[in-house]
């Protein structure tokens, strides 16, 4: 039988994907599986409704949604699924990722999204977050990030290097 599928990692352009990327690998160094999409808010707005629609339906536990100027994906999600989305702003040219950062941050009571960092800290900490979620009811996904994030502290020195 296919494995679920529990983590859908979204995003507006394939231009985001640079960003996004880091996502799945955090994922893939835990070891979740996830699928990727490319769903935009403003130029596949059907597929946005038909994923958000269908997203717990099919298992979906969270969504790491990636935008970037008028970055209404993440949102847009969150109004049609109760499944919890992770936004992504990415970073952009002409204003560094602040307009994506504010367009995703600024939801209405009701229909939240957890706002990461602008760029690729953002998108890992995203795919993080969504193994944070899942292992709430996963005791080996547990252990994995606890040794992930161990093993994350151990490498940073006490004391730095003189240059
Ligand atoms: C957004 O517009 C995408 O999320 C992307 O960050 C940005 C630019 O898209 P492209 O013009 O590179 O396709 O919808």
């Amino acid at each position: 039988m296919a494995e679920q599928i529990k983590v859908g990692i979204i995003m507006g352009s394939q231009s985001d994907w640079p960003t996004m990327e880091e996502a799945a690998n955090v994922l893939d160094e835990l070891g979740v599986s996830y699928e990727t999409r490319i769903v935009s808010a403003h130029r596949t707005p059907d597929r946005l409704w038909a994923y958000g629609k269908e997203a717990a339906g099919r298992g979906l536990q969270a969504i790491i949604a990636g935008a970037g100027g008028a970055a209404h994906l993440p949102g847009m999600m969150a109004s049609k699924t109760r499944v919890p989305v992770i936004g992504v702003p990415v970073q952009t040219k002409a204003l560094s990722g602040v307009d994506s950062l504010y367009s995703i941050l600024q939801m209405p009571r009701g229909y939240p999204v957890a706002t990461m960092a602008i760029g690729g800290a953002g998108a890992k900490n995203a795919g993080l977050m969504a193994a944070g979620i899942l292992a709430l009811q996963d005791p080996a996904l547990a252990e994995r990030l606890d040794a992930w994030r161990e093993a994350l502290s151990a490498s940073i020195p006490e004391e730095p290097e003189r240059g």
